[in-house]
C-alpha cells in the first residue's frame, strides 16, 4: 500500500466555489445538493472516490497556459519555465465533501506551436480549459477552433468547459472590462464557465471583486 501526504489545506473543498461572473456559469448554486452531502457523508459515493479526472489545457502558443497550471499546482510563477517534453501531466489530489478526487491536469508539451495536437492529448477529458491571453484579442477568438479540436476527441454533452483569460496584470481595468464582454459572450456560446486571472501575481479576481480575500 502506498502512503500518500496528506491532502493540503487549500484542495479540500467543503463549499461549492462561486463562479466568477454570473452571466457564464456552469453552476449559480450557493452549495452542494443536499443529495450529494448525504451520499457523501454515508460513504455512498460509489467509484467517485477513486476517480482521476483529466483536465486538458488549449489555446495558443505563449497566452500562458504552462504559467496557469504551475500557478495553480505549486503556486509559483517562473517566468523561465519551460514545459519539459515528455512529461505530460501534474496530478492533483482533492478531498471534496470528504471523498478524495484526484485531478490530472495535461499541459502541451509545445505541440500547439504546430496546432496538430495529438488526440491522445484531447482523448478522454472530463474538463477542458480553454485559455486565452487578455492582452491579445486574437487569441481570444482562436478559443473557438482549439474547443472544435478538443470536441472531436471528446463527448461535448459530458464535458465540463472554462474558458479563462490570463495575464490580467497586464491591462488596465477600463481595458479589462472592455475586453470581458467579448469574453463572456464567447464563454456564453461555449456554454463555458469564464475567468480571468493572473499567474504572475496569483490572484484570484473573482474573490478579490467579492472581498474573499
Ligand atoms: N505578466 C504576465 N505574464 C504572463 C502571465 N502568464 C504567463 N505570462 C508570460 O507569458 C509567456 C508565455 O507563458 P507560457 O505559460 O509559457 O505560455 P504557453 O505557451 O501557453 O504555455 C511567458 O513569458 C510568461 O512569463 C501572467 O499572468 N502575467
Ligand atoms: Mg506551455
Amino acid at each position: 500500500m502506498s502512503v500518500l501526504p496528506p491532502v493540503r489545506k487549500d484542495r479540500i473543498i467543503s463549499q461549492l466555489p462561486k463562479y466568477f461572473s454570473k452571466g457564464a456559469a456552469l453552476h449559480t448554486e450557493n452549495g452542494f445538493d443536499a443529495k450529494v452531502k448525504t451520499a457523501c457523508q454515508e460513504h455512498r459515493t460509489g467509484t467517485v472516490g477513486f476517480k482521476i479526472s483529466k483536465v486538458i489545457v488549449v489555446g495558443d502558443l505563449a497566452v500562458g497556459k504552462t504559467c496557469l497550471i504551475n500557478r495553480f499546482c505549486k503556486d509559483v510563477f517562473d517566468k523561465n519555465y519551460k514545459a519539459t517534453i515528455g512529461v505530460d501531466f501534474e496530478m492533483e489530489r482533492f478531498e471534496v465533501l470528504g471523498v478524495p478526487f484526484s485531478l490530472q491536469l495535461w499541459d502541451t508539451a509545445g505541440q500547439e506551436r504546430f496546432k496538430c495536437i495529438a488526440s491522445t492529448y484531447y482523448r478522454g477529458a472530463q474538463a477542458i480549459i480553454i485559455v486565452f491571453d487578455l492582452t491579445d484579442v486574437a487569441s481570444l477568438h482562436h478559443t473557438r477552433q482549439w474547443l472544435e479540436d478538443a470536441l472531436k476527441e471528446n463527448d461535448p454533452t459530458s464535458v465540463l468547459l472554462f474558458l479563462v483569460g490570463t495575464k490580467k496584470d497586464l491591462i488596465s481595468p477600463a481595458q479589462y472590462s472592455f475586453n470581458e464582454q467579448d469574453a463572456i459572450k464567447v464563454a456564453q456560446e461555449m456554454k463555458a464557465e469564464y475567468w480571468a486571472v493572473s499567474s504572475l501575481s496569483g490572484t484570484r479576481y473573482a474573490l478579490e471583486r467579492r472581498g474573499v480575500y
